[in-house]
């Protein structure tokens, strides 16, 4: 079937500039991560996925292989699978080879046009799937979707690739009680968290020897530069990724190799940044697996299932 858009953007641009002149002005200055995933960011971290360093994405490629039939016979008479983020659109189509033999609607939910386009073209080889794309943020999209189609049936939403690591912790709380709110009794979430483990590992895979962390990071300075105006010189920042291990996150950074002035046209924004100065791109909590159960039951689901390999968890939990 062919995916169609139930829904579209609302002033990307202008929330782009926004939050660039925003974000920039706060101390530490940063860059909202969402930010990094234009056509090349989407690129460049499809390539990251593809590296020795970087675990999670083979790893949970492994256990939805190994696990989606086991997944689908704990829940009942799933209707419709939400995906939130759904990047290549490998993953779900590695799940979906495992689903019921009645008809499924899967609605795609990301910011990125990119990755919608890539995903509904991933799962069109199957054709008794109905595909949705929704080009919007999570909570938008989840909206969208419960409006769209009301009598779906049972939902199950999938949020992989240790996506929530981009949320900080009231963040989290935040985002999974906005979760359960879209969804009703025995609708179900499935969840893959990246483990906390040994840092050299954690560090090899935020700062990787090719340097394609790197590029997916300052092309955040490219993407401001073409999108709105800037005059970021971007070979005077550094990729740097450091382990805070109090927050239990990885953090990167992109630093100043010196001090430098920086103008940006359509925000307005002119700043100097000090020799070192960095500008915060991202944060990338890891977890440990006990601490999944209470996290989701906080925000109203109890888990049914957990598959873990090489430090990476795949959690099972249905809505109560
Ligand atoms: C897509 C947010 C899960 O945090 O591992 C990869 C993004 N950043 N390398 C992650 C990312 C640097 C990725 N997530």
């Amino acid at each position: 079937m062919r995916p169609s858009a139930a829904s579209g953007p609302t002033e990307a641009g202008t929330a782009f500039a926004d939050d660039v002149a925003y974000y920039l002005a706060q101390t530490p200055r940063q860059l909202p991560s969402r930010y990094l995933y234009d056509e090349l960011g989407s690129s460049l971290f499809e390539a990251i996925c593809r590296l020795p360093w970087y675990h999670i994405t083979r790893t949970e490629q492994r256990l939805l292989h190994a696990h989606a039939g086991e997944i689908f016979g704990r829940l009942r008479s799933i209707a419709s699978v939400v995906e939130l983020g759904p990047g290549s659109g490998e993953k779900l189509a590695t799940l979906m080879a495992a689903r019921p033999d009645h008809a499924v609607t899967v609605h795609l939910v990301d910011v990125s046009p990119a990755a919608l386009q890539k995903a509904a073209a991933a799962l069109t080889a199957s054709p008794s799937l109905s595909i949705v794309t929704h080009q919007a943020t999570y909570e938008a999209g989840l909206a969208a979707i419960g409006r769209h189609d009301p009598a779906m049936g049972r939902t199950l939403v999938v949020f992989l690739g240790s996506n929530i690591g981009n949320f900080d912790p009231p963040g989290v709380d935040a985002f999974l009680r906005s979760v359960r709110a879209a969804l009703g009794e025995g609708d179900a979430l499935l969840l893959g968290a990246d483990l906390v483990k040994p840092e050299p590992e954690l560090l090899l895979a935020y700062d990787d020897p090719l340097g394609v962390t790197a590029a997916f990071n300052r092309n955040l300075l490219v993407r401001v530069n073409r999108e709105l105006g800037g005059d970021f010189d971007v070979n005077a920042f550094a990729h740097r990724a450091v382990w805070n291990a109090q927050a239990s996150r990885i953090e990167m950074h992109l630093v100043s190799r010196r001090r430098q002035r920086v103008q940006v046209r359509t925000t307005g924004t002119d700043i100097t940044f000090d020799d070192g100065e960095p500008i915060w791109t991202e944060s990338s909590y890891k977890y440990r697996a006990e601490d999944l159960s209470p996290m989701l039951s906080r925000a109203g689901f109890g888990v049914i299932g957990q598959w873990q390999e090489r430090g990476f968890a795949l959690t099972l939990a249905e809505a109560r």
